[in-house]
């Protein structure tokens, strides 16, 4: 049998597509280390690895092929770490044979002899930490006539994390034991990072291709309603088998399971891959994009018209307003009616929802920005105080005069906080009247 030695990549990128017609043995290294990295923006963390990198890197193999697996556990490690393949037929998955002390090495051969896309994941006790810290990732078993040609492939693990510090704390955030038993995760990522699929590091693709994702649920407790927003799946391999369900919205993936989802991206634009669980999507950083360029297909999608959303707000009526000679006062009224809704009373924002209003660099850097952002709404991503939003704030244009929106912006400059300053009405009319802009 011919001896082939794995190249291994990170995700989301995967080995390309194998184009053997007979078995080999295929020998793949892996390296179980703990790495200091973050798990969003200015937040640390410290993960458990194979290879470095959450997830670890997908192994690519043939049905038939003998796998020998060298793992190897980093001699900078603080505990044993070990291997269950899920594509493995044997006892523990191989976990029993490849219990690896620091410094150590286990080799491990098999068969891989049914093919699927398969979860990997340490197994040492305690094993919901070890997978909680981020040590899994996917092997994937081509049946042995191939896999059908696409034009990209890529590769998204979801996991939970529990941490003692709330979402988005700045520094270096610690595992959590007691939210781990109560299955109540503050993160749960795609690739074990907040943004590892935004942005820069965004899917692409062109309209008109196939795209094959090779998505997996590791856990270690939540099971995953995998959606992409704006998308229609053509072929979902169920559960990672050979069952395939077609047209399909959203597919459910259990902990420790995967599935192989194929589409066409036809439309251009920026599409989110979501966990539709969907408060873990825009609170908890289950969010990924997928960004489609082409030319525009309006014989498949065209917006008809646009325009400003008649009482398109949540507030859709504000009590008359007092008569008041204190603009001050005024600002006040407005912000404690309206703004503190969801910006709250002490304009702190909520994590991972609404941006805060108190103390925030965005605010300040930029009155002219601000007033625009209550004329016109908001929506898409900002970054505030180094961490990022990315929800829609209404329009009040259509119901605050210039006057109003110039007392509450000064009050809440010159309160909360911040640097100060002053917005008057003209100031506000001279920015109705430029019109919409992108902010
Ligand atoms: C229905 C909820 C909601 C209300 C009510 C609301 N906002 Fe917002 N606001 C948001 C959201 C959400 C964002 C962030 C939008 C994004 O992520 O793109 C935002 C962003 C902002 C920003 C820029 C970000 C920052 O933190 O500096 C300013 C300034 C702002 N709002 C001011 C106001 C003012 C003033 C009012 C009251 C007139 C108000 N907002 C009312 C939801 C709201
Ligand atoms: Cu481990």
């Amino acid at each position: 049998m011919p001896v082939i030695e794995e190249t291994l990549v990170d995700a989301p990128n995967v080995p390309p597509p194998i184009q053997r017609d007979y078995p080999a043995r295929v020998v793949i290294h892996l390296e179980t280390k703990e790495v200091v990295k973050e798990i969003a923006d200015g937040v640390r963390y410290d993960f458990w690895t194979f290879n470095g990198s959450v997830p670890g890197p997908l192994m690519r193999v043939r049905e038939g092929d003998t796998v020998e697996l060298h793992l190897r556990n980093s001699p900078s490690s603080h505990m044993s770490h070990n291997i269950d393949m899920h594509a493995v037929m044997g006892p523990g998955g191989g976990a029993a044979a490849t219990v690896t002390p620091p410094g150590h090495e286990s080799v491990l051969r098999f068969k891989a002899m049914l093919p699927g896309i398969f979860i990997y994941h340490c197994a040492t006790p305690p094993v919901p930490m070890h997978i909680a810290n981020g040590m899994y990732g996917l092997i994937l078993v081509e049946p042995a006539k191939g896999l059908p040609k696409v034009d990209h492939e890529y590769y998204v693990v979801q996991g939970d994390f529990y941490t003692s510090e709330p979402y988005h704390t700045p520094g270096l955030s610690t595992f959590d034991m007691k939210k781990l038993l109560l299955e109540q995760p503050t993160y749960v990522l795609f690739n074990g990072r907040e943004d590892s699929l935004v942005g820069a590091r965004a899917l692409t693709s062109r309209a008109g291709d196939h795209v094959r994702l090779y998505f997996g649920d590791a856990g270690p407790n939540l099971v995953s309603s995998f959606h992409i927003i704006g998308q229609i799946f053509d072929d979902v391999n169920v559960e990672g088998g050979t069952l395939v369900n077609h047209n399909v919205q959203t597919t459910l993936v259990p902990a420790g399971g995967a599935a192989m989802i194929q589409f066409r991206t036809l439309v251009p634009g920026t599409y989110l891959l979501v966990d539709h669980s969907i408060t873990r999507a825009f609170m908890q950083g289950a969010l990924g994009q997928l960004i489609v360029q082409g030319p525009a297909a309006p014989e498949l999608y065209q917006q008809v018209s646009s325009g400003p959303v008649a009482g398109g707000t949540v507030i859709t009526s504000l009590p008359a307003a007092p008569v008041v000679s204190d603009d001050m006062a005024d600002g006040k009224r407005i912000f404690t009616q309206i703004c503190s809704v969801c910006h709250q009373a002490d304009a702190m924002g909520l994590p991972g929802a609404f941006p805060p209003l108190a103390m925030s660099d965005f605010l300040n850097s930029d009155h002219k920005r601000a007033i625009g952002i209550v004329l016109h709404g908001l929506s898409g991503r900002i970054t505030v105080n180094h961490t990022g939003y990315e929800s829609v704030m209404p329009v009040f244009g259509n119901q605050l005069s210039d006057a109003e929106i110039a007392h509450v912006l000064t009050y809440v400059l010159n309160n909360f906080s911040n640097q100060g300053g002053a917005v008057t009405a003209e100031d506000v009319r001279k920015v109705r009247s430029a019109g919409k802009t992108a902010p």
